[in-house]
């Protein structure tokens, strides 16, 4: 018990950073319960302190009620052996008196599903770098190793656990809060059989943050799989993948403000893995090869440069400086140099007679895109005419052969200024009249295919680059994870139940923060609101409705800020899409205004136009800043809308649609000329909001079990415990308010009628059949167990239990008898027989 008199002075509270390793009149040693709700007194001081004096034993997990803080050690534990899980499998010991664990949630969670056969959740949250990966990573381990060892499920069981290797190395990288950052969301579905084996899965990803493939913040690295190819592959593979095993080689490795280039020593060993782990999971040789192709253009595409390049008639373009690795590139991904030239230095704007595609970006469904300013060609660019696809090729063969520099007045239908004829299309939105005055009627008539071509600068050629290596790795990673689902399906027939493990990007607050940070937070604020829901609010409506003794326990609802982001018409979200709809007045800065607007009365919302930049001296930023649940966060709207847009040019769709590279030519199917879909596809903003919305229904329809995970400090160090940092995480994740909701509430409940018929054959009052009302028998069974008549409660329709412990301890009870009295069958049968 926590002594009254070591209580935590709260000024000292808030300042203090303890070193773990020492012993500081802090705390009393002695208090270092397992379970939160047994303090004495319970405030937010006792809670501090507990968590200290278990923290100083390595004991990184606690329970509060049926969830379990985990804080993070930042170091290796022993106790995550084959032995500790076996510990919690085979349960020598009442589960009450083994300490603490994720394998015990995992083995709960488990266990639910197979006792109960009903779907079960296990929810990971926490900030960035507290360690919810490491968790999920334990619980796939714990359930690999505790579920059956049949032949036939090995497969199974193997490619579910190696999946996460694959994953982590194309979806994670180092951030400044955590070496090993998720830069995705996962939601994995395991499905189980009814004897809980596991049969299969699904993985679910969410928004990998691809502006990372070309750009880092400081202090950060690109995704690991550069590294650990450029550091494991051997002499052969580097070769035929045309790389060099220095990092500084590559532009997108390079981050000008720190020295991530370096890569770490364990680049070289997680290459080994990685692979390893690509083979086990199903990938051919050949299938791997292509994967690193891939990854291998990206890195040299990145280094491309572009110079301007001036036409004879004042117009600007520009060409590229290094050919050598354009060409390999191109073989790379098979694809003729001369259309990848093509589409890297040109702009192709479709005019068909259906309506005009202004963007020349047609339906795509991933890959990132131009901001709307730099989609317009730049004033001084050359406009080309042509109205079939055939003619568009003999134009690009005789570009190439003509100089650059003279333009060829019989290629040209009409001539007109790059932006200007841009706008015009813009305003006319292909309507007939509008472009037959603009383009002469010879080019729109016969219109199945017409197109206008326009040299890009330098600049926008650069833009164009980089998108197109997004949406290369981002449509990569989506394949690598659609063909790990296609192999871990499950082939057999028949019922299934799931559990599934969510652990998604932790919440961010950087020195500067953009689109990625809106999304990550929004959809921790999502989950903040699902868990507080689940064990504040819905656990307290229950305990009133069914006429419990209970004093409500208040705590901050965040419904108002996930409202403020995803409200229909009048959010964050659609105030973005509208401003990305526009044709092309759509900007960062009437986004902000209308932001101002919208939300002037609101207190959770901020704009600030001019701030100082934190990355350069000189520059400034416009930016909002939204009071979430964990604390403030400024969001600069610099690149808010392409980001948001999510759109690729078409002409680099098709070149890419042209690459004989297996696996390249299926990422592009909107580059296949024969698609004619011009409808624009939703933006990143809705399609993230429409699948967190979904998630939040998967996560309602299951049973939830929870993990809370904390940082101790922001230094990634071991034997740290910053007082301040953990209080704070405490308060926001409302953990007090839980506690003290856990402490007075049940851990279980379920209708009479249900109890009754799953436990009728622990008394013999009520076996084989009860006869009365449900509530009676139930009361005439529990007064035959041996169970503290404190351990449970009688609501008006349903029995509540208050532990855990108590309801494993029945089922213990329940599959003893039951096996006595399948014995006691057998041995009837035996003697009729
Ligand atoms: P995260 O998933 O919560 O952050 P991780 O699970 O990646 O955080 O943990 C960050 C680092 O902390 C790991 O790489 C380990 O070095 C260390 N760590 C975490 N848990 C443990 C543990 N139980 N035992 C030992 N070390 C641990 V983010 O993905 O950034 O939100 O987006
Ligand atoms: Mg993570």
């Amino acid at each position: 018990m926590f002594a009254r008199n070591n209580k935590v002075p709260r000024s000292c509270s808030r300042t203090r950073t303890v070193d773990a390793s020492s012993h500081t009149p802090f705390v009393d040693p002695a208090a270092d319960l397992p379970d939160c709700i047994s303090l004495d007194p319970l405030n937010e001081d006792s809670l501090l302190a507990n968590l200290l004096s278990r923290f100083k034993r390595d004991h990184i997990y606690t329970y509060i009620g049926n969830i379990l803080l985990s804080i993070n050690p930042y170091k290796p534990l022993a106790q995550y052996t084959e032995q500790a899980i076996a510990d919690y499998k085979l349960r020598t010991v009442a589960i009450s008196q083994l300490p603490p664990h994720v394998f015990a949630v995992a083995d709960h969670a488990w266990r639910s599903l197979r006792d109960f056969y009903s779907d079960q959740v296990i929810v990971i949250t926490g900030e960035s770098g507290s360690g919810k990966t490491e968790a999920s990573k334990l619980i796939l381990q714990y359930l690999g190793f505790a579920t059956g060892k049949s032949n036939e499920l090995e497969t199974v069981r193997q490619q579910l656990l190696l999946c996460n290797p694959v994953l982590e190395a194309f979806g994670n990288a180092k951030s400044i809060h955590n070496d090993n950052s998720s830069r995705f969301g996962k939601y994995i579905e395991l499905e189980f059989d009814y004897r809980g084996e596991p049969v299969g899965g699904l993985i679910t990803h969410y928004l990998l943050e691809k502006s990372r493939v070309t750009t880092q913040h400081h202090g950060e690295r690109n995704f690991h799989i550069f590294f650990q190819l450029l550091a494991g592959a051997d002499v052969q593979l580097l070769k035929s993948l045309k790389l060099q095993r220095n990092t500084d080689n590559y532009l997108y490795l390079r981050n000008n403000h720190s020295n991530p280039s370096v890569w770490h020593q364990s680049d070289k060993e997680e290459f080994l893995n990685t692979k390893k782990a690509l083979e086990t999971v199903g990938f051919s040789a050949e299938d791997i090869v292509n994967i690193f192709r891939i990854v291998a253009a990206v890195l040299k595409l990145g280094n491309l440069i572009f110079t301007p390049v001036s036409n004879i008639d004042g117009t600007e373009g520009c060409s590229i400086n290094n050919e050598y690795e354009l060409e390999e590139v191109a073989t790379l991904l098979m694809i003729s140099i001369d259309e990848l030239r093509s589409a890297l230095l040109y702009r192709t704007y479709s005019v068909s007679c259906s309506g005009m595609d202004p963007h020349g970006m047609g339906g795509v469904s991933g890959g990132n895109c131009f901001s709307r300013d730099s989609t317009l060609p730049s004033a001084n660019s050359r406009t080309y005419i042509g109205n079939n696809h055939q003619q568009h090729q003999q134009m690009l063969l005789q570009q190439q052969r003509t100089s650059l520099l003279s333009t060829s007045a019989s290629m040209v239908g009409a001539s007109m200024v790059g932006r200007d004829m841009y706008q015009m299309m813009d305003g006319c939105h292909g309507s007939e009249v509008g472009l037959q005055v603009a383009l002469g009627s010879r080019v729109y008539q016969d219109a199945k295919d017409d197109f206008v071509m326009t040299d890009l600068s330098a600049a926008e050629a650069t833009t164009g680059r980089d998108a197109l290596c997004k949406a290369l790795y981002y449509r990569l990673f989506t394949w690598i994870i659609n063909s790990i689902n296609d192999r871990i399906k499950v082939k057999q027939h028949g019922k299934r139940r799931i559990l599934s493990i969510l652990d998604i990007y932790g919440f961010e607050n950087l020195p500067t923060n953009g689109f990625e940070q809106l999304i990550i937070n929004y959809c921790n604020e999502k989950l903040q609101h699902f868990v507080t829901e689940i064990i504040v609010k819905e656990e307290q409506e229950v305990y009133m409705q069914e006429g419990l003794e209970w004093s409500p326990i208040l705590f901050p609802d965040n419904v108002a800020v996930c409202d403020l982001i995803e409200k229909h018409n009048l959010g964050l979200l659609a105030i973005m899409d509208e401003e990305c709809q526009r044709p092309c007045n759509g900007s960062e800065d009437a986004f902000l205004n209308k932001v101002g607007q919208v939300f002037q009365d609101n207190t959770q919302v901020e704009v600030a136009w001019g701030l100082p930049s934190k990355s350069s001296d000189s520059t400034t930023v416009n930016a909002f800043r939204l009071k979430h649940y964990a604390g403030w966060v400024t969001y600069s709207v610099n690149g808010f809308l392409e980001k948001n847009s999510d759109l690729l040019v078409r002409g680099l769709s098709q070149s890419m649609y042209q690459c004989s590279h297996p696996i390249v030519k299926e990422l592009f199917p909107e580059g296949n000329p024969r698609r004619t879909t011009l409808r624009r596809p939703a933006t990143s903003g809705t399609q993230f909001k429409v699948a967190i919305i979904a998630l939040m229904r998967s996560l309602r329809s299951k049973n939830p079990h929870f993990v809370r995970c904390i940082k101790p400090n922001a230094f990634k160090q071991p034997h740290h415990f910053d007082v301040q940092t953990i209080q704070n995480q405490l308060r926001y994740l409302g953990l007090l308010e839980s506690t003290q909701v856990k402490r007075n509430g049940y851990a279980f409940r379920q209708p009479y009628a249900w109890f009754l018929q799953r436990y009728k054959m622990l008394s013999t009052v009520t076996w084989p059949h009860w006869g009365g009302v449900a509530i009676e028998g139930v009361a005439r069974l529990l007064r035959d167990l041996p169970i503290s008549a404190t351990e449970y409660a009688f609501g008006r329709r349903m029995l509540f239990i208050k532990n855990d412990s108590t309801l494993m301890q029945l089922e213990d009870f329940r599959r003893i008898r039951l096996d006595d009295l399948a014995t006691l069958i057998q041995k009837t049968f035996r003697a009729w027989a």
